[in-house]
Order: structure tokens, then sequence, then C-alpha cells
């Protein structure tokens, strides 16, 4: 990112996790519910596994915040892992007497086999404790400041569930977003949402898991965030990359993304209509293929985003791997974990666009404070209209 900054540290099991955003400007009215209500949205979501009954994510502020609004410096945000003090022992940062059994048997499709190769573990421990998407809580804590940011300029960002194992939602529908909020799978279609629900219990049944799919929807977004001229100046290349760093993400589509391979370039190319009714701009654009982004730039209809989680990598029914400390073949290691989390990777996907376009917004209209971009950006919209 280029005007904005953020890392993350923390264990699933150790005392908490911490994020760190650096960049936002000063002047943003910002308090610890805001962020909190954020933290509960990613917690929520059917086929959650029994961590999320013990967590109950709640972020306190250690900086860059004073009398409810931020002050130019970083923000950082704390969240307790409250199942912490099951694991004072095993995650315990000062030596202790008798450590905890190694795990040596790597998960398929985790980052087991290669972080201890890696970093030399010769223990999965500490590479499933990082690797965790625990750590996705201090992504959403970030993200809620650059939502929050992005909501003074009317650009709002959603998301919803189009896929969960085999089971979609039927074609293109209307999306209410309250709906979907009310949404056990985050999904406005009622049947879908139903027999979403039946696939995950019978996944859970079978001691297997589910992926799917999410889109993340962002409306208000100006013409003109990131461009052409450079190919690590394109949004999409940016949004994509942040998308797909998320835990499981395995695939990135902006817009009508892969289908559009197979149109005709008459049917794939959204056409510019005139749109006299339109105080704000002169054309219209009847449909949205691109999914808001032409040239690497945003073209101020919706930015669409789509991501597809593969299934998660800690099943009931372990699957085939090898004891790392002999060479044997053995069952992959299981604990406790989520059958599905598509839902959750919504609110995940949220954040993490929500920061690249805050980022964007940042750099095309500058200033450090509020009052300040907020003059530059009224100033390019007003100049836009002539
Ligand atoms: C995760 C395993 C589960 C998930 C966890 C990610 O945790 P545990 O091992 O404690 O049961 O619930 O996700 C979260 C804790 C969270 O906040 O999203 C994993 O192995 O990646």
């Amino acid at each position: 990112m280029n005007r904005l900054r953020f890392i993350t540290t923390g264990e699933s099991h150790g005392k908490g996790i911490l994020s760190i955003l650096e960049g936002m400007v000063a002047g943003l009215l910002l308090d610890e519910d805001m962020i909190t209500y954020e933290l509960k949205r990613r917690q929520a979501g059917y086929g959650r596994g029994g961590r999320m009954k013990i967590e109950s994510d709640t972020a306190e502020v250690l900086s860059g915040v004073r009398y409810g609004y931020t002050i130019g410096s970083p923000i950082s945000i704390y969240i307790q892992n409250k199942d912490w003090k099951n694991w004072r022992d095993k995650m315990s940062v000062n030596p202790v007497e008798t450590t905890a059994e190694p795990i040596t048997s790597p998960r398929p499709g985790h980052a087991d086999l290669a972080g201890m190769i890696k970093y030399g573990t010769g223990d999965t421990r500490p590479v499933l404790e990082r690797a965790s998407a625990r750590e996705t809580a201090a992504r959403v804590a970030a993200g809620a400041v650059a939502k929050k940011f992005l909501e003074v300029f009317d650009i709002t960002v959603h998301s919803h569930t189009i896929g969960i194992g085999k089971v979609n939602i039927c074609g293109e529908i209307d999306i209410d977003w309250q709906k979907v909020e009310n949404s056990p799978v985050r999904c406005a279609d009622d049947i879908a949402e139903k027999a979403m629900i039946t696939a995950i219990d019978e996944a859970k049944a079978a001691g297997d898991t589910l992926g799917g799919i999410l889109e993340v929807v962002i409306y208000g977004v100006p013409v003109g965030l990131g461009s052409y001229v450079q190919w690590d100046r394109r949004l999409d290349m940016r949004i994509a990359g942040a998308i797909m760093s998320i835990q499981a993400v395995k695939g990135v589509e902006i817009g009508q993304g892969f289908a559009l391979a197979s149109m005709m370039g008459s049917e794939a190319h959204d056409i510019i209509e005139p749109d006299s009714q339109n105080i704000k701009k002169k054309w219209s654009r009847p449909t949205n293929n691109a999914g808001g982004i032409e040239g690497g730039m945003t073209n101020g209809e919706p930015v669409i985003i789509r991501a597809a989680l593969k299934p998660i990598a800690t099943l009931g029914k372990p699957l085939k791997s090898i004891d790392m400390s002999t060479g044997d073949t053995t069952q992959a290691h299981y604990e406790r974990s989520d059958i599905c989390v598509v839902p959750a990777a919504g609110v995940i996907g949220e954040a993490m666009a929500a920061l690249v376009l805050a980022d964007a917004m940042l750099e095309k209209f500058g200033g450090d404070t509020l009052s300040e971009i907020s003059d530059n950006y009224r100033s390019y919209i007003w100049n836009a209209k002539e």
C-alpha cells in the first residue's frame, strides 16, 4: 500500500492479537465500539467450530485516538484471546519445564509442511498458530478504521455469500443487505441459504469441510482511483493481492472475471450511454461486467470482487499424511476447527478491500487531516461535473 501501512501480530492461542495501522488522517471519528461491531460480524456465521463460543472479540485501542478522533499517529488495536487461559503452558512465552509434545503430522492443504521445513521447527504448533485465520480478527480491526474513513465519502463496503460447496445462489439476485446481515451464512437467497446450512451439517457429520465463494460489493467509489500508468499502481492488482492474502483464498475475480474469457467482446464490455438525468455525471453503464474497474482504475460503477475459498484443511476425518520425524505413513493432525468459514471470510474480504480503497483515496486526494482530504475530494468531484 502507498499511503497506509498495516501489520498484524499474534498467535491463535497466544495472549492476544494486535493490529497496527499507520497513515490514517487525523480527525476521523472513531471509537472502540465501532471496531468491536465489525469484530462481532466476523465471528458470526454458521459452520464455525467450538472456538467461537469461547471468544468474544472486543477491540481495545492502545494508541492513535484521542477523545474519539484519530490524531494521525499509528492506530494500534488489541484483541484479547480468551482461550489463552487454556494454553498458558503450551504457548508460554517463557521457558517451561515440560514442553508440549511436538505435532509432526502436517495437514494437507495447510501451512504445516512447508512452515515446519522453512522455520526448522520440527513441530507444526508454531506454524499453525500464526498461519491460523484467527489473525484475520486483526485485519478486520484495521479494516473497520478504513471503512469508517470511506463512509465519510459515502463509500460503503458490503459482502455476501455466493456459494458454499456445491450450493450457489441462483443467478442474479437483488441483494437485500439487511437480509444478508441477518442470514447465518450471509446469503440473501432464502432457498440457497437453507441448502448451504444443510451442506454444512452434512459435511460436519461426515468429518469433512467446505469452501465456497464470497462477493464484496463497494458502492459510491469515485472515478479514477488507481492508475494504468504502472503495473503496481493498478487498483485491480492491489485488490486482488489483498484478497488473495486471506487464509484459504485460492482465486480472485473482479466483476465477471473468468466468465469474461468465454464472452465475445460485444457482450463482455459495458456500453456507455448518455444520461442527462444524472447530475453527477453525463453517462450511465447499463451493465457492470468490469466490476467497476477499467484500465486499473475505478470507473465510478460499484466495485465487485469475488473470492473462492478452498475447504478448511483441518478435517474431522483426517487425510493421509506422514510423520515428519519418522517418514512413516500416518493420519494428518486433527484439533478442534471450523467446518466452513465462507461467511466470516466475506467480512474479512470487506476489511481488506476497504484498506486498499482507503489507501487509494489517500493517494489520490492526499492530506493529513480529514478536512484537508475532504476539501480535495470535493474539488475533484465538483470539477469532474463540469
Ligand atoms: C483455526 C482453527 C480454529 C478456528 C480459528 C482458525 O481455532 P481453534 O484451533 O482454536 O479451534 O476457530 O479461527 C479463529 C480462532 C478465528 O477467530 O477466526 C485455524 O487453524 O486456522
